[in-house]
């Protein structure tokens, strides 16, 4: 199958993230897509392209005008506020702060507009990210084109971004936009399947009152993992969304034989949609030796991830999303690829 990567992407380079509330070296860095890029090649998977880019109509589907302006004009309002480096938001409108007036301080609206303070935004942050949508945009139209699959090599990641919010290293949400932008082509039905290690509240949020997107994650119980405060199994859908999002939280340590009965379930309530499209937001960080991950995938699982992914016999985008163990995150994704192939 073929591969759409941009070298604009590699430009969000954050040095350092706050993780389990304390300064660490960041694990989200470019080296993640040189490596899987470099298994791609090495392999021959297929060829690889750059991606088109699409504009601004299929992020403002998905995104906030607000959000995205915000986005787009961040990095001169940190400079000129005096500050040099990249920048972690601080403080958030929570529960009985006010989320409106939208504040005019940077400070306030890095805030305003985030989830977290694991997710710094510098210079070429949101460069990258158009990129990165735009990668997922161009695997998105090869599929729509007729080609059975395609892998947009997304990065920075998009499952945690919401329509007016960062956070989870994701800055616009991917896999939404390229489902969105399949309904707008006209699609009647679009499947997402998240098997990030994390559940992806941006993207549920997004679709979490419509029928037309169904929303399925597998993913660590939030109970105990980030992103902590959604991704719960009663979360279900409300509305014309109701019974069409469904969480399957799996305690830590879970190994393949046991993620494998949730995923069972999940492809057979993607069969059941009747989707024109499935999108899988491709975490890689169920690997066991993930860095920030619990669960307890070994190489060959994801092959075996691949081959049911295929026996739902629907063309197929992936999209990647997390995973950061980089010596074997080439390997772990071209097994998933290969998989769906075999
Ligand atoms: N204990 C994605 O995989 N917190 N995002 C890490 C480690 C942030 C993950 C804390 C995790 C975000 C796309
Ligand atoms: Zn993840």
């Amino acid at each position: 199958m073929k591969t759409i990567f941009s070298k604009t992407q590699l430009g969000h380079d954050p040095k350092n993230e706050i993780s389990d509330g304390e300064l660490k070296p960041a694990v989200e860095i470019p080296q993640r897509a040189e490596i899987v890029l470099g298994t791609i090649r090495d392999c021959g998977l297929g060829e690889v392209m750059e991606p088109d880019d699409f504009g601004v109509d299929p992020l403002r589907r998905v995104h906030s005008a607000d959000y995205l302006a915000f986005m787009e004009s961040f990095w001169a309002r940190w400079i000129a506020e005096g500050r040099s480096s990249e920048a972690f938001p601080f403080v958030w409108p929570v529960r009985t702060l006010r989320e409106d007036p939208v504040p005019e301080h940077i400070d306030g609206l890095l805030g305003r507009y985030s989830m977290d303070s694991g997710t710094p935004v510098g210079e070429f942050t949101f460069e990258a990210a158009k990129a990165s949508a735009n990668t997922a945009l161009t695997a998105a139209r090869l599929v729509k084109q007729g080609e059975k699959a395609a892998f947009g090599l997304c990065r920075p990641p998009g499952h945690h971004s919401g329509p007016d919010f960062f956070g989870g290293y994701c800055f616009l949400n991917n896999a939404a936009i390229a489902a969105q932008w399949f309904r707008d082509q006209g699609a009647e039905r679009v499947a997402i399947l998240d098997v990030d290690y994390h559940h992806g509240n941006g993207t549920q949020s997004i679709f979490y009152d419509r029928s037309d997107v169904l929303f399925l994650s597998i993913h660590a119980d939030p109970k105990v993992e980030y992103p902590f405060f959604l991704g719960h199994a009663d979360e279900t859908g409300e509305n014309e969304g109701a019974g069409f999002n469904q969480n399957w939280p799996l305690p830590l340590g879970t190994h393949w034989r046991e993620y494998a009965r949730a995923l069972e379930e999940a492809c057979n309530k993607v069969v059941a949609f009747k989707p024109d499209y499935l999108i899988i937001s491709l975490g890689l960080d169920c690997f066991e030796n993930d860095p920030i991950s619990g669960f307890k995938f070994k190489s060959d699982d994801f092959t075996a991830l691949g081959n049911r992914l295929a026996a739902i016999g629907l063309p197929t985008v992936f999209l990647m999303e997390g995973g950061y163990a980089v010596d074997a995150l080439g390997t772990n994704c071209v097994n998933v690829l290969r998989g769906f192939e075999a």
